[in-house]
């Protein structure tokens, strides 16, 4: 089997981790999967050839021997379905890890990605100051409701799974914005991710790519 994901040239992030290629690479690394990398430009990721690959001209796309994925929900629940580790073998566990799966990119994430839009493209925009607040207090609202169901548990689940991957790196996007530390329990969930082996080779591979010249 013949794995290669796209990636940032160069991320905007400066090695952060935050681009989504990481949630894929950690994934891969999980599982014990190898792949190779291609990287793609800014302009070649709007080139009718990428866009074959990825229609919205986004990266990461997954291809694997004649299969080409697109969107890192379904890229990843294909990793953890073709092997063993991400999924629990049972039916219900099975399901309620792909239900977190679900509800990271589906519930939390959007408030997330609306905090980045605020911040970062409507930012100069009059009504952007009134936005904030209000963009910001659906977020801890959301993070709230989290951290009640994950208390005092150490994963989402009676094990990790796709599902806290996916929570982990949806939750790390928040990390440059300080709103994350306000959330204790939180932060030391995706403390506790991050420790894992295999999400420190992901980062490593593409802070290697990432970091700023000179770094
Ligand atoms: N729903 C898709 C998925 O999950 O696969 C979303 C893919 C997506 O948003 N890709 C982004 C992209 O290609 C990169 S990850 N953007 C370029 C474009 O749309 O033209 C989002 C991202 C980008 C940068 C940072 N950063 O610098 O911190 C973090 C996350």
């Amino acid at each position: 089997m013949t794995i290669t994901i796209t990636a940032f040239e160069r991320s905007p992030d400066g090695g952060k981790g935050l681009a989504r290629d990481t949630r894929v690479r950690w994934a891969l690394e999980e599982v014990g999967q190898s792949y190779d990398v291609q990287f793609v430009s800014f302009a070649g990721l709007k080139e009718p050839a990428y866009r074959a690959v990825q229609p919205f001209g986004q990266i990461p796309a997954y291809l694997e021997d004649d299969l080409v994925l697109f969107e890192t929900g379904s890229i990843i629940l294909h990793i953890a379905e073709s092997h063993e580790g991400l999924l629990p073998r049972d039916a219900h566990g099975r399901a309620r890890a792909i239900t977190w799966m679900f509800a990271a990119i589906g519930t939390v994430e959007p408030p997330i990605l609306d905090l980045v839009t605020v911040r970062l493209l409507e930012g100069k925009e009059a009504w952007a100051a009134d936005r904030l607040p209000l963009v910001e207090a659906r977020i801890h609202a959301r993070l709230a409701e989290l951290s009640a169901y994950l208390g005092d548990k150490e994963w989402l689940e009676d094990q990790f799974t796709a599902g806290d991957l996916m929570m982990v790196h949806v939750l790390q996007r928040l990390k440059p914005s300080g709103l994350l530390a306000r959330h204790a329990t939180l932060a030391a969930y995706v403390a506790r991710a991050e420790a894992r082996p295999a999400y420190q080779r992901a980062f490593a591979a593409q802070l290697a790519i990432n970091a700023p010249i000179g770094a």
